[in-house]
């Protein structure tokens, strides 16, 4: 048997916030060579005394590998590092939280100077990277060609999931995704609002509150999707929209009587009770999908 000794990628990374750090020190584990800058130059030397080969500028990092990475806090942190910097021939992929307009525009800008582009967003966290048991992973968009040529390398520090040819397919699953999230913490948030000032340990609560929500998440989550696909919004309605919105004033008047402010619960009990009243009582909650578009 013979040994792998085929030279590793070299990657270039601009960028070493929390993030970028921890992916140069994923690609510095798997034998990549790796280049890297940051605005800041202290925050090169860690990396540099780990193996990382540091640049001088952006302009020197970007010219030092035919694959560049940016992690930068921005859209307007990479428009500022990559200002004037020489990228023709160069395959830039951009793991910067953006907008998915501004991926795209940003795709079109990478174009206009001569770099293939791919647009990424991370879903994890820094102590996630390098640690694949944690389940973490970025969506990619863009050319497929492209994500397929490097896949391999992308794939050193998170998991990947590539979501399509429109380069600002990444940004939108990461921003939905996210979106997500702010709701349930939100939900999360007044639960322990409700419990704050009684006698209930908040830690023995955790589990309950953590427990149900998992329950109901995936249900309602595949339903949904289901639902929306077919156009079918009632066979098979466990809990029906008239029941749950004549549910709402009990969490209201709970809310109240707990002197907790019902700012958080009120957006959505009024969007439910928007879709009972075109005559929609039978169905689930779908029908509040449709209504918060524009
Ligand atoms: N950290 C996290 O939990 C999340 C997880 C999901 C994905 N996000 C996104 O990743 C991008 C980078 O995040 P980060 O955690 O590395 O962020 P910071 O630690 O704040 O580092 C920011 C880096 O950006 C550089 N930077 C900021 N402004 C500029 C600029 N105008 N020109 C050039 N570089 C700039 C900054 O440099 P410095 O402050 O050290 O000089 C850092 O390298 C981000 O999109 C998250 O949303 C992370």
């Amino acid at each position: 048997m013979t040994a792998n000794t085929s030279p590793k990628t070299s990657v270039s990374l601009l960028g070493l916030g929390a993030m970028g750090a921890a992916l140069a020190r994923a690609w510095l584990a798997a034998g990549h060579p790796l280049t890297v800058w940051n605005r800041t130059p202290a925050r090169v030397e860690a990396l540099a005394a780990e193996g990382a080969k540091a640049a001088d500028g952006a302009a020197g990092a970007v010219a030092a590998s035919d694959l560049v990475v940016v992690c930068l806090l921005d859209d307007g942190s990479v428009g500022s590092a990559l200002d004037g910097v020489d990228l023709a021939g160069k395959d830039l992929v951009n793991l910067t939280t953006t907008t998915p307009a501004q991926a795209r525009a940003r795709a079109a800008w990478a174009g206009e100077r001569g770099a293939r582009y791919l647009d990424g967003g991370i879903m994890a966290v820094p102590p996630m990277i390098g640690v694949p048991e944690a389940g973490g992973y970025v969506f990619y968009s863009g050319s497929r060609e492209l994500f397929e040529l490097h896949r391999a390398v992308l794939a050193v520090p998170v998991g990947t999931e590539y979501v399509g040819e429109d380069a600002g397919f990444a940004a939108l699953h990461d921003v939905a995704l996210l979106s997500g999230m702010y709701g349930m913490f939100a939900g999360a948030a007044h639960a322990f609002a409700l419990i704050r000032r009684e006698d209930i340990d908040p830690v023995a609560f955790a589990p309950l509150l953590s427990g149900y929500l998992s329950a109901m998440a995936d249900p309602y989550v595949l339903q949904t999707a289901d639902r929306l696909k077919s156009g079918d919004l009632t066979t098979g309605v466990v809990s029906r929209l008239a029941m749950q919105v004549a549910g709402t004033p009990t969490f209201l008047a709970t809310a109240e009587g707990q002197g907790v402010s019902t700012e958080l619960l009120r957006p959505y009990f009024e969007l439910m009770r928007r879709r009972l009243d075109v005559g929609s009582g039978e169905e689930d909650l779908t029908g509040v999908v449709d209504l918060l578009l524009r």
